[in-house]
């Protein structure tokens, strides 16, 4: 019995995260030359803290929160609303992300999502394919407990 469900355990951690994760056509994302007034303006309307950015050709660049729009638009003294329509998202965006392809294995998500809420996905080529969210990761683990003997 025990080793069944180790053997289950490994078989789950072993698939694929293409298999788990929400695909690109569902994702907001902005694009790396849109302004940052652009992108708070999708970021707001979608609810989500935080969304890829994507070049022209849908290939990941980096990932755009409302707290770095803030940031970059701190000025001394006061908010300067009037910087969002000239600073470009890829010059505030984070682009050092974790290399997750759809190839790699669940448990490889499963480390990465302690320290970050998403992941995003690529194919080999870099293009985006989606994003592996704590929320899917923790709908496994609960249908994996609830299912187990
Ligand atoms: P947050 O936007 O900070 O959202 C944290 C959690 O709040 C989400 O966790 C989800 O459970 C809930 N939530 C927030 N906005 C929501 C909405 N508009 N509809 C439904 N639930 C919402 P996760 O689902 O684990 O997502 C983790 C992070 O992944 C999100 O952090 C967001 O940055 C990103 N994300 C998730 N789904 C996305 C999507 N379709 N497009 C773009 N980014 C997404």
């Amino acid at each position: 019995m025990v080793s069944s469900i180790n053997d289950r355990r490994r078989a789950v951690l072993q698939t694929p995260i293409s298999e788990h994760m929400i695909s690109a056509e569902k994702v907001a994302h902005v694009q790396a030359g849109n302004y940052a007034g652009h992108a708070l303006l999708v970021l707001t309307k979608s609810g989500y803290s935080a969304i890829p950015v994507l070049d022209s050709s849908f290939r990941l660049k980096g990932l755009i929160s409302i707290g770095m729009i803030t940031d970059a638009i701190l000025g001394l003294e006061r908010i300067e609303y009037e910087r969002l329509d000239s600073i470009e998202v890829d010059s505030i965006m984070d682009g050092n992300l974790p290399e997750v392809y759809v190839h790699d294995p669940f448990e490889k998500g499963l480390d990465l999502l302690v320290n970050h809420t998403f992941l995003c996905v690529t194919e080999e080529d870099g293009t985006f394919a989606g994003i592996l969210t704590r929320r899917v990761m923790l709908k496994e683990f609960k249908k994996y407990i609830y299912t187990t003997p």
